[in-house]
């Protein structure tokens, strides 16, 4: 009986350093931003008027418990392709916007990868401006936001 109750214990404290490590993990998580300025863009008068225009591509990576760049402001029609570099370890991109799917009228969300393994993609076009925050279904620390310009 006592031997059991030393196995759980230890089974706790396995669990609790994992999850500790992870969290310890987000704390260096270092924010970034990036704004994506087309190459075409000569001068800062022509910004506005060409981000909107724009079909381009921005890249995340998600690393070591991270997005990065975390925080990207992009141009309407832009597509965001997420990429899982981890090792071994799974993630998600899961919109925290919700909308409600037409065909069943419930709430889901904006745009979600489901589970993102080590080394695969996921893409989105954002096709309304505004602000949108997402996050890692697994890991809740893990957030990020994206600015349609
Ligand atoms: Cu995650």
């Amino acid at each position: 009986m006592k031997t059991r109750s030393i196995f759980i214990s230890l089974i706790a404290m396995l669990m609790f350093a994992i999850i500790f490590s992870g969290s310890a993990l987000a704390a260096l998580c270092v924010s970034s931003n990036a704004t994506k300025i087309p190459s075409s863009v000569q001068n800062k008068d022509a910004l506005t008027s060409t981000l909107t225009q724009q079909n381009e591509t921005v890249n995340v990576t998600l690393k070591n418990f991270c997005y990065d760049p975390s925080n990207i402001t992009v141009a309407n029609g832009t597509t965001v392709v997420w990429t899982n570099k981890e090792i071994l370890v799974s993630h998600s991109v899961t919109s925290n916007t919700k909308v409600i799917d037409i065909n069943s009228g419930a709430s889901r969300p904006l745009f979600n990868s489901g589970d993102l393994r080590a080394g695969a993609s996921f893409k989105f076009q954002f096709n309304t401006t505004g602000t949108f925050k997402y996050h890692c279904s697994h890991h809740p620390f893990m957030t990020g936001t994206v600015i349609v310009t």
